[in-house]
């Protein structure tokens, strides 16, 4: 299952939401990118999480952040990209999801 199709190099920006009680670790392959906000404020981001390419952005429980983003490299369906939970258990649990840039 593809989650998202993303035209190649577009600046996007993606808005991510951890809804549960425990922390969550977001990873992306095949690009990076740049935090903007944590739950709507710059003041939420660490100083080690702004202005900065990231591949993982830390989610407290309860929270939402925004990145901009641009995928600068195709991909298809056979070997599609994909972002998930960065804590093991959590990604072998199926935290994950697929993308491709078209
Ligand atoms: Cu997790």
């Amino acid at each position: 299952m593809i989650n998202e199709e993303v035209p190649v190099n577009n600046i996007e920006i993606w808005e991510i939401t951890n809804n549960m009680m425990i922390p969550h670790n977001f990873h992306i392959h095949g690009t990076h990118f740049i935090p903007l906000d944590r739950n709507g404020s710059t003041n939420n981001l660490e100083a080690w999480e702004r202005n900065c390419y990231k591949d993982v952005l830390y989610m407290p429980p309860q929270s939402t952040a925004r990145f901009v983003v641009q995928m600068t490299d195709y991909t298809d369906t056979v070997y599609p990209y994909m972002y998930h939970c960065h804590i093991l258990e959590h990604e072998d649990a199926g935290m994950m999801g697929q993308f491709t840039v078209v």
